[in-house]
C-alpha cells in the first residue's frame, strides 16, 4: 500500500512518542492492525507500558515550562505550518483513514478535511485568546480577567473519527499553551503513527523540544486510567461511550481535575407535514448511514408527521435500494463496512432486539458474504419502525439502524419525542413553517447542543461548539468560544491609588 510508505507507517510501529522520539521498548505486546475493508492484516504497533507513559509525563512537564513562554501567535504558527503539512498530506492520510477505520474515502478526505480547518481556525484563535475588562467600584483600580494555559491535556479519541477529533483539541490546546498526550482508539492506532510522523516533520523544522505533541497507544488500564488518576494530567478531553465518560467523570471529580466529554448520542430528525423532502431524504440518508451509522452524530431516529409518513417511508426505501455497499477506497461506493465482527453483531442483535420489544423490520439488515465482503464487516443499513418508548430505541446503537416514528399532533409533540431520551448531541427538523422552526430552537425545543434546521444531524462544522447535553455529557470541543476550557481563567485586580478601600465599602481601620 503506497499510501502507508508515504506515511511512515511500517510493520511493526512503536506505540509511544513524545514528538520526533519514539520510545523503543516492546514488552507490552503487539496490536495488529486488519482492515475491516478487506480483513488484511496492515501492520502492528507495540503498546506502550506504563514505564513509557511516565516517561513522557515527564517530557511534557518539560515541554510545557518552555511552550507556555512561547507567544500565543507564535505558537499558532507552528499549527500553521502543521495545517500546511496536512493538506500535503491530505490524499495518503485520508486513504489509510479509509482503510483502517472503514469509512467511505470521500469521508476519509473529509476527515482530514476537518483537521485542516480546525488548524486554520486556531491560527487566529491564537491572536484572540480574549479576557474581559470590567468596572472597578473602586476608585483608581482595574479590574480584567485573562487566560492562561492549564498544563498537559490528555485527549482520547474513539475510533470513529480516529483523526479529527484528535486535532480539534491538540490544535486548540496548541494555541492555548497546553502541551498534549494523545491516546487513539487501540483499534485504529496507524493514523496516530502517521499524524506524530507528520507532526514532528513540523517540530524539527521548528527546533522545537520534545513533549510538546505526544503519542501513547495503548491499554485503557496501562494508559487511560492513568491518565484519568494523574494529578499531572490537568485535564481530560475524552470522547467514546457514555458508560466510558461515567467513569471517567467519577475518577476525575475525586482529583478536582478538568473534563471535557462527547458522549453517546440518539439523534433525531423531525419531519413535519410540509417538510421539503427534496431535501430531507437525502439529509436523513447521508445521516443515517454515513460512516457506516458509526458518527456520534449518526441520525438514529426519524420522528415523522403521519400525514407524510408513507411517502418518506416509500423514499427512503427507494434510497436504500440504490446504496452501493463495499470498499470503502471505491469512491462509487456510499456504505464502507463496520469497525469489526464485534460491531456487527451489536448490529444484528440490536435488529432483534427490536423485533422482540414489537418494532418491525421495514429494510436492510443482512450481513453481506461473498466476494468483495471477505472482511465479514459489511451489512445492509437497516430501516425500523419503532415506538420511541421502547429500551432498545432509547440507546444508542452504533450502527447503522435508522428507526421510524409516527407523530399525529403539533410540532411540540415532536419535539417532546426527541427530547425523551437520555442523550442530547445532535437533533434536527425540516420545516418550511417559521412558527415550527422557531419552536424547535427555542427553551422548550429541543434540549440538545446542537440543533439544526434543513440540514441533517451530522456533519458539523468546526466552527460551532461540538458537544452534547445530559448523557452526552456536557462538553464542548472545537469552534465558537471552547478554547476556554484549555485555560485558566484569573480575575486581576489592580489598585494604582494610594488608598486602599475594600469593596462593599466595608471599614477596617488599624
Ligand atoms: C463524532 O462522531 O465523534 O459532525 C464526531 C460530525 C463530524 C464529527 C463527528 N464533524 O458528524
Amino acid at each position: 500500500m503506497e499510501f502507508l510508505k508515504q506515511l511512515g507507517v511500517k510493520d511493526k510501529n512503536f506505540g509511544c512518542s513524545t514528538g520526533q522520539e519514539w520510545l523503543k521498548r516492546t514488552d507490552e505486546g503487539l496490536l495488529d492492525i486488519v482492515s475491516p475493508a478487506d480483513g488484511k492484516h496492515i501492520a502492528s504497533v507495540y503498546q506502550c507500558s506504563e514505564e513509557d507513559y511516565e516517561k513522557t509525563i515527564v517530557k511534557a512537564s518539560e515541554a510545557f515550562k518552555i511552550w507556555r513562554k512561547t507567544p500565543a501567535p507564535q505558537r499558532g504558527e507552528i499549527v500553521r505550518q502543521i495545517g500546511l503539512r496536512l493538506r500535503e498530506y491530505k490524499d495518503p492520510l485520508g486513504r489509510l483513514v479509509s482503510y483502517e477505520m472503514g469509512k467511505s474515502l470521500q469521508e476519509g478526505w473529509g476527515e482530514v478535511q476537518e483537521m485542516i480547518d480546525i488548524c486554520d481556525f486556531a491560527v487566529g484563535q491564537s491572536r484572540q485568546l480574549y479576557g474581559f475588562t470590567m468596572q472597578s467600584e473602586r476608585p483608581n483600580h482595574r479590574m480584567y480577567d485573562q487566560y492562561h494555559p492549564l498544563g498537559i491535556v490528555g485527549i482520547v479519541t474513539a475510533f470513529n473519527f480516529p483523526v479529527a477529533v484528535w486535532a480539534w483539541n491538540a490544535m486548540i490546546a496548541a494555541v492555548c499553551g497546553d502541551v498534549n498526550v494523545w491516546k487513539p482508539s487501540s483499534k485504529v492506532p496507524l493514523t496516530a503513527v502517521a499524524i506524530q510522523n507528520i507532526v514532528a516533520e513540523v517540530l524539527k523544522e521548528n527546533d522545537l523540544p520534545e513533549g510538546i505533541f505526544n503519542l501513547v497507544i495503548g491499554r485503557g488500564r496501562t494508559v487511560g486510567e492513568r491518565m484519568l488518576n494523574d494529578k499531572r494530567v490537568s485535564l481530560v478531553s475524552i470522547t467514546g461511550s457514555t458508560a466510558v465518560g461515567r467513569h471517567a467523570n467519577e475518577v476525575i471529580a475525586r482529583r478536582f481535575g478538568k473534563i471535557i466529554c462527547e458522549l453517546g448520542g440518539n439523534n433525531a430528525i423531525i419531519i413535519t407535514p410540509d417538510a421539503d423532502l427534496k431535501m430531507a431524504i437525502p439529509a436523513i440518508v447521508f445521516g443515517a448511514v454515513g460512516t457506516a451509522g458509526q458518527r456520534c452524530t449518526t441520525t438514529r431516529r426519524l420522528i415523522i408527521h403521519e400525514s407524510v409518513f408513507d411517502k418518506v417511508k416509500e423514499s427512503l426505501v427507494k434510497a436504500y435500494k440504490s446504496l452501493k455497499i463495499g470498499t470503502p477506497l471505491d469512491t462509487d461506493n456510499h456504505v464502507g463496512p463496520l469497525i469489526d465482527k464485534g460491531a456487527v453483531k451489536m448490529f444484528t442483535d440490536a435488529i432483534e432486539e427490536v423485533k422482540k420489544e414489537g418494532g418491525t423490520l421495514v429494510y436492510g439488515g443482512d450481513v453481506l458474504e461473498g466476494p468483495g465482503y471477505e472482511s465479514g464487516c459489511y451489512v445492509v443499513p437497516a430501516i425500523m419502525e419503532v415506538e420511541n418508548s421502547y429500551p432498545i430505541v432509547q440507546e444508542e446503537t452504533f450502527a447503522p439502524i435508522l428507526y421510524l416514528i409516527k407523530y399525529s399532533g403539533d410540532v411540540q409533540e415532536a419535539i417532546d419525542i426527541q427530547n425523551d431520551v437520555v442523550q442530547g448531541l445532535s437533533s434536527a427538523i425540516f420545516t418550511n413553517n417559521l412558527r415550527e422552526a422557531e419552536t424547535f430552537l427555542s427553551a422548550w425545543g429541543s434540549d440538545c447542543g446542537i440543533a439544526n434546521v434543513n440540514i441533517g444531524t451530522s456533519g458539523a462544522e468546526i466552527g460551532g461548539a461540538f458537544g452534547g447535553e445530559k448523557e452526552t455529557g456536557g462538553g464542548r470541543e472545537s469552534g465558537s468560544d471552547a478554547w476556554k476550557l484549555y485555560m485558566r481563567r484569573q480575575t486581576n485586580t489592580i489598585n494604582y491609588g494610594t488608598e486602599l478601600p475594600l469593596a462593599q465599602g466595608i471599614k477596617f481601620e488599624i
